[in-house]
């Protein structure tokens, strides 16, 4: 039976019925493409699970990664697990403000040593000594490090946090630069987990959370860091536009008849085949839609130096300099389509990265 200050209680108190419980478990299993075995223990891990203190920083960014993950499904279980995680400190979602909001994030540091989740969203500036962005007096370099001191892990959220996205791009003029490498100058060495996207999609970052609280451990993550459940396949290879890929069929700009037939927007630039994410699967918007189904071609926003690596309207395999970028110096020159996508999986399994 659960105590009274378990998930599992107060979700019950708040009218949430155990076949709802339980149908929220199932598919967290599935998004994290656990066995359905895994779904009773989800469910129990959750049900005993006590309210996470997360403590959720933003720096260098837009906004885009809150902005995505209040988009859940709503109402939703997804937004109740999220209403009983004691989300302690927001920037932006906060009531409080000023001094009350920095004794918030100090009592649940300490009240939760070892305990609290740090999520994350922003690059962090190190330029002139991190001048660029303060919050509270503090520049974002020494928030990170005064907050991150005691976690349990934290979440990079969005592309800036986890590779340094757009303030990273060059000429990169407040020395912006991910999570991890603010951590590591700083010499704190805490497990970190990447959801990139530029936003990432709220199911990565939800069920993530759900993983973490069910299982008291990290998910499987592959090199950059990133949930395998979630980035382990590359949006080529799951899009329902690849048959077109497969018989030659493409658009060739975007009004042309090829675009309104829905063919293969590879030769208008699309980045499917060389970016790791669960757009084709998972969508936007409680599954309505992504961006390759709405006409565009994907620009890669979940891999490093993205906006870098450039060529968003040009094809893979004709724009040599930038598939060279995307696909990691790899040797493309009289490339046919579809080389791109094969070296780079090639390049992640030299690595140890699983393929689908
Ligand atoms: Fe970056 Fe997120 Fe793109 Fe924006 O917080 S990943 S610019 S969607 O807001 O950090």
């Amino acid at each position: 039976m659960a105590d009274n200050k378990s998930l599992g209680y107060m979700l019950a108190r708040r009218g949430v019925s155990r076949r709802a419980f339980l149908k929220y478990a199932s598919y967290t299993a599935s998004i994290m493409a656990l066995p359905s075995a895994a779904t009773q223990a989800i469910a129990q891990g959750l049900a005993q699970a006590r309210r996470q203190s997360v403590i959720w920083l933003s720096f260098q960014e837009c906004t885009g990664c809150t902005e995505s993950i209040t988009r859940a499904d709503s109402p939703s279980l997804e937004d109740l697990i999220f209403d009983f995680i004691s989300l302690d400190y927001h920037h932006t979602l906060q009531a409080v403000s000023g001094d009350a909001a920095e004794e918030a994030r100090h009592a649940a540091m300490e009240e939760n040593k070892g305990k609290y989740i740090v999520v994350v969203d922003g690059s962090v500036p190190l330029a002139e000594d991190g001048v660029y962005s303060t919050i509270a007096g503090m520049t974002n370099k020494q928030m990170l490090t005064e907050t991150v001191k005691d976690a349990y892990a934290v979440i990079s959220v969005g592309t800036c946090a986890a590779f340094g996205g757009i303030p990273y791009a060059d000429p990169n003029p407040t020395g912006a630069v991910p999570i991890t490498e603010a951590l590591e100058a700083a010499g704190i060495k805490v497990p970190v987990i990447n959801i990139p996207g530029c936003p990432p999609i709220p199911e990565a970052m939800t069920g993530t959370v759900s993983y973490v609280l069910s299982f008291g451990a990290l998910p499987d993550l592959d090199h950059l860091s990133r949930p395998n459940a979630f980035f382990g396949e590359n949006i080529h290879d799951r899009c329902y536009r690849r048959p077109f890929y497969e018989r030659g069929q493409f658009a060739e700009s975007f009004d042309d008849e090829g675009a309104r037939k829905g063919w293969c927007l590879y030769k208008v630039g699309c980045k499917g085949p060389v970016t790791y994410n669960a757009c084709a699967t998972l969508k936007w918007n409680a599954g309505v839609s992504f961006p390759i189904q709405s006409g565009h071609g994907c620009l890669g926003c979940s891999e490093p130096g993205f906006w870098d690596k450039g060529g968003f309207y040009k094809p893979l395999s004709t724009s040599i300099g930038d598939a060279g970028k995307w696909i990691g110096g790899a040797a493309v020159a009289g490339a046919a389509i579809g080389a791109a996508s094969a070296a780079y999986t090639r390049s992640r399994k030299s690595k140890g990265i699983k393929e689908a």
